[in-house]
């Protein structure tokens, strides 16, 4: 009987001493493959400092520029970024690794509103870790028009002095809800209606611009920009000619969250990393550089007004509730992206 105790404890140990051996190899590394300018390097160095984890980080503009690189067996990534329909797609494809859920225990801080998304139903697979939409910008003091739409940006007048991001889904999308079409529905007959709309627009276009559409704004480059939600936050902060508006054809919301890939191999600091930037202080911090709609409950509170009374870092509850929030379209995807890059050489 004795024996067997002594047994159990030296096995114990045993095990123990196992999982401390597998932490600390694991604990070495940690590879982050995220949107641009949406995870401060303050946070990452925090993160790398508080656990000794090293942390290499690439960044993508494009939820298609990821999947490339995912899909050509590009890099070993622990941690990705992708938006809803992303999710959809990659589950569906069974690309990601299911979370430990007891190793995140600051999914607590999540607003309920933001979980058990259709895209990911129990967040079996991702934690929602930014949210925001698509508006337009105008420097008021280089144009008087009063622009309200989509429409209103791509006229002919506005040659030469528009920003938009680099993404054809989304451009796309801006072209469908411009002729009523929900966004959606990129079938091949919907993608021939909106052909002759971009074959308009996209020669308005000056600068095309995913990572940082803000910096055209900022130097005097153009006059309007069709800019993330978190980009135009910015811009509001920095100068009241500054205005933002949700085109009146309505609008896009984007819900990005944090996934693991299946071949990722620190599944433990992955599920660290995800836990400490839902940390309160931390996503604050987030906040505080890419002022985007948090979906982290806790973290909002601690915001001050001036950032929760930005209406491109936080649309209304009316606004929010007349946004589509994109479906994965499976292959009609890279159509999108031939006719957006084939208009775009014309
Ligand atoms: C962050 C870009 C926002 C991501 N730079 C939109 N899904």
């Amino acid at each position: 009987m004795k024996t067997k105790t002594t047994k159990c404890i030296v096995s114990a140990a045993a095990a123990v001493a196992l999982t401390l051996t597998g932490a600390t190899q694991a604990a070495e590394k940690l590879n982050i493959y995220c949107w641009s300018e949406y995870i401060p390097q303050d946070v990452i160095d925090d993160f790398s400092k508080e656990t000794g984890i090293k942390v290499s980080v690439e960044n993508y503009a494009s939820n298609e520029e990821m999947l490339a690189k995912l899909g050509a067996g590009g890099g070993s990534f622990d941690i990705i970024q992708p938006s809803e329909y992303v999710v959809e797609a990659l589950v569906k494809e069974k690309l990601l690794r299911p979370l430990d859920k007891k190793a995140i225990p600051n999914l607590k801080n999540i607003d309920s509103k933001f979980l058990n998304m259709s895209f990911d139903p129990g967040n079996k697979y991702s934690v929602p870790f930014m949210a925001g939409t698509v508006g337009i910008v105008v420097n008021t003091e280089l144009v008087k028009d009063d622009i309200k739409s989509f429409s209103d940006v791509f006229k002919p007048a506005n040659k030469g002095k528009i920003v938009a991001l680099d993404d054809a889904r989304e451009i796309t999308a801006w072209a469908l809800l411009s002729q009523g079409l929900p966004i959606n529905d990129m079938s091949d007959a919907n993608l021939e209606k909106v052909k002759p709309v971009l074959a308009n627009w996209l020669p308005l276009v000056k600068v095309f611009d995913s990572d940082s559409p803000k910096t055209a704004l900022l130097n005097g480059d153009v006059a309007i920009g069709i800019v993330w939600g978190g980009e135009g936050a910015i811009l509001l902060q920095s100068d009241p000619k500054f205005r933002w508006i949700i085109p009146a054809e309505g609008t896009h919301l984007f819900i990005d969250s944090l996934a693991i890939p299946k071949t990722a191999k620190n599944v433990n600091n992955a599920e660290a990393f995800m836990n400490f930037i839902l940390r309160t202080d931390i996503s604050k911090q987030i906040s505080d550089a890419f002022p985007y709609t948090n979906p982290n409950l806790a973290a909002r509170k601690i915001l001050t007004e001036e950032q929760i009374r930005n209406k491109a870092s936080f649309p209304s509850d009316e606004e929010i509730a007349k946004m589509q929030v994109f479906r994965d379209i499976g292959t009609q995807g890279s159509k999108v992206d031939e006719l957006v890059t084939s208009l775009k050489a014309q």
